[in-house]
């Protein structure tokens, strides 16, 4: 068997053995030789060899790059996914399941779906800033049809890849017109914000919200850092069902958070990615956003579909940007168009064109506010279930009672890291590191062994 035996000075001696074809094959001439020993013959190495040999020892350029960590949220279904223990249950994504843990698709889509294949819409460009049909009915969804805001032309709308490409479009437009401004987060958020402010270069800090004492609102501290920054921040907040904690301020919490906004010249850059998830109702969930509005503020907004038609893979959302005339809007919108030409050109159209219909006909409409009560429904019976299955599993007296008071799809059972490493390593419950959990992923029937679940990984993992 032959092999070649090599040196250079970008690598050590390596010895190929019973492979010279392919290397040599797959060898380019190249410049800078290193010195072969074919079968023990020394001899100057022909070009091409040095480079057939880099390619076997996989000298790469990259060879610098490290492997990145896995996504602390999506990475946990990669997990869920190679596990094969019948009694995994993924509560790691925000992503609703049938009673069956399946997922859903909204009879809504499906009927707009069937609607616009009749119709045989073409799959023409969108303009940049998408749906004209899709763009108005978001906007009227978010802030009431007969919003004043709307009426008056300031509301600048773009559509956008769902919550993270809105987000992402709306960070650039701040580090492009407002590049000595930061934004404020609250303490814990959902884990992509930090990263798409990094990327997008835009300064961030943190602002306290969830206290672990009463498992609830953090109110005094919020209030506090957000009055400590520097005026004319961005702060952001989430439009309703807080991500991770479920915790949402009260209407006069919101009254005062505004104030303080307000007397800071900060400007409220508001998350909505549970609209009529957290009560089951649109308008009740778009409380504060609107109060914002009516304040006269000018105001960011982040939409997403993903998880109220549950469009999670269409990406379809929205920024929205409501200014003070419609002349700036006018001027905002253009640069956001301008921002999202190099990056994605225009977006897609089939989700806006899903949402266009079903906001659009007040048939499918209703039908739809039907089935996300449901779907909002499922989730308070699953949340009722697991507290009742905690308390009256857990003897030591522990009030669980926060399950309750906290809205959305998630719960924040306040296990740390190594707990709820304990929930995946020995019950197979996958769930993201900080102790938040999916009720959307969770069925009544698996309530029990989750509370089991729970009570062993709370009080006897440290
Ligand atoms: N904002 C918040 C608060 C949020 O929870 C999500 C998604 C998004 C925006 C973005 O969703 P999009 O699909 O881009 O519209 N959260 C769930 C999924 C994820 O992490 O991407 C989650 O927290 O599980």
């Amino acid at each position: 068997m032959a092999s070649l035996v090599f040196s250079s000075t970008s690598a050590s001696p390596v010895a190929l053995r019973g492979r010279p074809k392919l290397a040599i094959g797959v060898a380019q001439p190249q410049s800078g030789a290193g010195h072969v020993s074919v079968r023990g013959k020394d001899r100057k190495a022909r070009p091409f060899i040095t480079r057939a040999v880099a390619v076997g020892k996989k000298v790469s350029r990259f060879d610098d790059v490290a492997m990145a960590p896995p996504d602390p949220i999506l990475g946990v279904s990669e997990a869920f996914r190679a596990c094969t223990n019948e009694l995994k249950l993924n509560l790691g994504v925000g992503a609703y399941r049938t009673e069956d843990l399946q997922p859903y698709v909204l009879n809504v889509v499906k009927k707009a779906e069937k609607l616009m294949l009749e119709k045989g819409d073409n799959k023409e460009y969108l303009p940049i800033e998408g749906l004209a049909a899709f763009n108005k009915a978001t906007a009227e969804l978010l802030l009431g049809a007969d919003n004043r805001a709307i009426q008056s032309q300031r509301v600048a709308t773009v559509q956008g890849l769902s919550g993270t490409g809105s987000l992402r479009l709306a960070a650039a437009f701040i580090n492009r017109y407002c590049p000595n401004s930061k934004v404020l987060i609250s303490s814990p958020t959902w884990g992509n914000h930090k990263n798409i402010f990094n990327d997008a270069g835009v300064p961030w800090s943190e602002y306290g919200y969830y206290d672990p004492k009463t498992v609830g609102l953090d109110f005094e501290g919020m209030i506090a850092d957000i009055k400590a920054a520097p005026s004319g921040s961005f702060i952001l907040l989430h439009g309703c069902a807080h991500n991770p904690t479920g915790i949402d301020p009260t209407p006069e919490q919101w009254t005062k958070i505004a104030d303080v906004l307000e007397e800071k010249g900060h400007t409220p850059f508001f998350d909505v990615a549970y609209q009529g998830f957290a009560s089951g109702s649109l308008d009740e969930d778009a409380h504060a956003v609107r109060l914002f509005v009516e304040r006269g503020f000018e105001v960011f907004v982040a939409q997403s579909y993903s998880k109220n038609l549950g469009l999670y893979s269409e990406r379809i959302g929205a920024i929205n940007v409501v200014c003070s005339s419609s002349d700036v809007a006018n001027r905002v919108k253009s640069q956001l168009k301008r921002l999202a030409r190099p990056m994605y050109s225009n977006p897609p159209v089939h989700g806006a064109r899903i949402v266009a219909n079903v906001v659009g006909d007040p048939n499918l409409f209703s039908e739809w506010k039907a089935e996300m009560e449901e779907m909002a429904g499922r989730i308070k019976s699953v949340r009722k279930r697991l507290y009742d299955n905690l308390s009256q599993k857990d003897k030591s007296g522990k009030d669980w009672s926060f399950i309750l008071k906290q809205i959305g799809m998630f719960s924040f059972t306040g296990l740390n890291t190594s707990q709820s490493g304990n929930m995946t390593n020995k019950w197979h419950v996958y769930m993201t590191k900080d102790g938040r959990i999916s009720l959307a992923g969770l069925s009544l029937a698996k309530c029990e062994y989750l509370a089991d679940a729970i009570i062993d990984s709370y009080h006897n993992v440290n």
